[in-house]
């Protein structure tokens, strides 16, 4: 497969779709943005709900396109709803919609809330391997969980590839404890998309998605089997976050597992 181009960026709105739009043109690619909102400084983007536009619509937004980066969606816990509209419903109408515009690359945002209830490693347990079984923290955690069999349902049905990333937590810097071992940094999240975009051969991938971290909980080996190799590492912030919170309490239930405070009281989508 030759190397994507023109790339349509849902979700290009939000926070990794914002950080996305500034770092993914370095790479060569074309971007056509999609989101329910408007993009900001961006007059030509796409403004659908993607669970609500019509089948037309959805085709116009991707035709002409090498390859899909899906971000949109509710990236909270929510009620069961609206993360049925948002989540599932919004992303199997976008697989729907390459199939019939024969578009063949999906870059899935899937999310560390798939495994969330997997016991986070400690006094030097194994990595949490990319085969732990699914154990989703929350309906948003189910909904990733879903994607991911969608995404291997159309490779399996029609050919369309993906490559679902299990994004930890991709923000500017990471600001707690738990995000020193799961920081994607924003140059390593541009990286990651990109050898997702350009590895050949990856039928259905599921990929851990963060930066070389000290204190990594999970196996990075099916991201970098795709080329990728992260440059950075959250190290640098650990003795400002420590010296705020301490060190992860082995006691606290909110930091048994992967999911840290989504397993006992999760942030809710505001909207
Ligand atoms: P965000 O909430 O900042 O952005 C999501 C965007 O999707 C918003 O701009 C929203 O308007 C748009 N959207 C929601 N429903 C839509 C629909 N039906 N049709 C079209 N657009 C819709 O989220 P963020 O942080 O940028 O995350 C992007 C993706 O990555 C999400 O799928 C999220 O679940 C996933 N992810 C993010 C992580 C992170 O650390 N930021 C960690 C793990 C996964
Ligand atoms: C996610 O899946 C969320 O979308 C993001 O906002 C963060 O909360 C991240 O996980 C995390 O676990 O830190």
């Amino acid at each position: 497969m030759p190397s994507p181009r023109t790339v349509l960026l849902t979700g290009a709105a939000g926070g990794v779709g914002t950080l996305l739009r500034g770092l993914l043109p370095e790479y060569g690619y074309r971007l056509r943005l999609l989101d329910l909102k408007p993009v900001e400084g961006e007059p030509a983007a796409c403004t659908l709900d993607l669970a609500a536009a019509s089948e037309q619509e959805l085709d116009e937004a991707l035709r002409g396109v090498d390859a899909v980066v899906h971000l949109a969606g509710i990236s909270l816990e929510s009620t069961f709803e609206k993360i049925l509209h948002a989540n599932i419903l919004g992303t199997q109408r976008l697989y729907e919609a390459a199939r019939r515009v024969g578009v063949d690359r999906v870059v899935l945002a899937s999310s560390n809330h798939a495994v969330g209830f997997a016991p986070r490693p400690t006094g030097g347990a194994p990595l949490i391997p990319v085969d732990t079984p699914r154990r989703p923290d929350t309906y948003y955690g189910l909904s990733k969980s879903f994607c991911e069999d969608l995404a291997q349902l159309y490779h399996d049905l029609h050919g369309i590839e993906t490559v679902s990333l299990r994004i930890g937590s991709c923000f500017r810097r990471p600001t707690s404890v738990r995000m020193l071992s799961l920081w994607l940094s924003p140059a390593d999240g541009a990286r990651l998309v990109h050898a997702a975009l350009t590895a050949e051969g990856v039928g259905h991938t599921v990929a851990y998605g963060s930066s070389a971290n000290t204190r990594l909980w999970w196996d990075l080996g099916s991201a970098r089997a795709l080329g990728y190799e992260p440059q950075d590492d959250s190290e640098a912030y650990a003795p400002e976050l420590l010296a705020q919170e301490g060190e992860l309490d082995p006691d606290d239930p909110a930091s048994a597992n992967l999911g840290g405070h989504f397993c006992t009281d999760p942030p809710m989508w505001p909207h």
